[in-house]
């Protein structure tokens, strides 16, 4: 969760030490204004200080001039370290890998330039990256956040944003949606991994899906159809018990009838694997009667046939 947390991107260090300015001007205006507070509370008490000694003070130029540019200075201090660290996250360098970013709800899909797609974030150490960043026309305003980058962006539906980043460390970092999106928002999480170039060379001209074989991840008990529920955000609207979350429940539906409505027609179907898979790709063609259509995004492209087989396998398990 802390990772990366001095800041681990080349434009890390003026965001950094913009905070710290501000911070620091607000921590010496707040212990000015408050040691003053106190000082008049005690040095103008009713008892030292009785009242027909008060006299009304009009006017005091020299005081006006000094709390006039001290402030105006204060505040253009602040202004120079937040323009340069803004100026080093909205300069893009010539020199970079282009990823198409998507926010859907509740995930995001990242696309390269060799067409691979994944729900994670990998890039090599030491490289530009930049990223087209999108939503579907259909969806809700989410925000691409990488703490351990110092940048957030702002992703509207139907506009085309960017952002660069180029990491310094290599590592795990934590992409979060940083707008409230509705009701999956906070399961709305990925993760960057920073790979050595030959690491990221070598899963990028392969044809597996991440840079990880199923065989050096810990979670060897787990079912792989498993793996991939949790990797690819299901679990933010599908419970894998019988609960209703924005979707249905995956548990007990394999082999079940259950009314569906396509193109405004209700009927029943049979869960099964083709009808499944339809669901995973093409997920508003049919309906589950109750529930909503528009709410899910295609996952053609993001799971392979393979993966929706062994996906389908588990949930046949349930
Ligand atoms: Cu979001």
């Amino acid at each position: 969760m802390l990772n990366g947390i001095e800041g681990v991107s080349t434009a890390s260090g003026s965001v950094n030490i913009a905070m710290y300015v501000v911070y620091g001007i607000s921590i010496g205006v707040f212990s000015l204004v408050i040691g003053t507070m106190f000082y008049f509370a005690y040095k103008y008490s009713n008892k030292r200080y009785p009242r027909n000694k008060i006299k009304n003070i009009e006017h005091n130029t020299p005081l006006e001039v000094v709390w006039t540019i001290i402030p105006l200075i204060l505040v253009m201090i602040m202004f120079y370290y937040g323009f340069s660290s803004l100026k080093a996250l909205r300069t893009i360098p010539k020199n970079n890998m282009e990823v198409q970013v998507t926010g859907q709800m509740w995930s995001w899909k990242h696309k390269y330039p060799n067409g691979k797609i994944t729900t994670d974030l990998y890039v090599p150490v030491g490289k530009n990256i930049k990223l087209d960043l999108t939503a579907p026309k259909n969806d809700v305003i989410h925000s691409y956040y990488i703490p351990a980058f110092r940048f957030k962006q702002d992703v509207v539906p139907g506009y085309t944003y960017y952002a660069w980043f180029n990491a310094t460390k290599k590592g795990v970092y934590d992409i979060e949606c940083a707008e409230y999106c509705g009701i999956g928002h906070s399961a709305m999480l990925a993760k960057v991994y920073v790979l050595s170039q030959a690491d990221f060379d070598a899963w990028y001209n392969s044809d597996k899906k991440t840079p990880f074989s199923k065989k050096s991840n810990s979670k060897l008990t787990e079912h792989p159809g498993l793996t991939l529920i949790k990797n690819n955000g299901c679990t933010s609207c599908h419970s894998l018990g019988t609960n209703v979350l924005v979707g249905p429940g995956f548990k007990g539906i394999y082999g079940h009838k259950v009314k569906v409505k396509e193109g405004g027609t209700l009927k029943e179907v049979l869960v099964d694997d083709a009808y499944l898979k339809e669901s995973i790709v093409e997920p508003n063609k049919k309906i589950v009667d109750g529930f909503s259509g528009g709410m899910m995004n295609s996952y053609k492209g993001v799971l392979s046939d393979d993966d929706i087989k062994v996906l389908i396998k588990y949930l046949k398990s349930l």
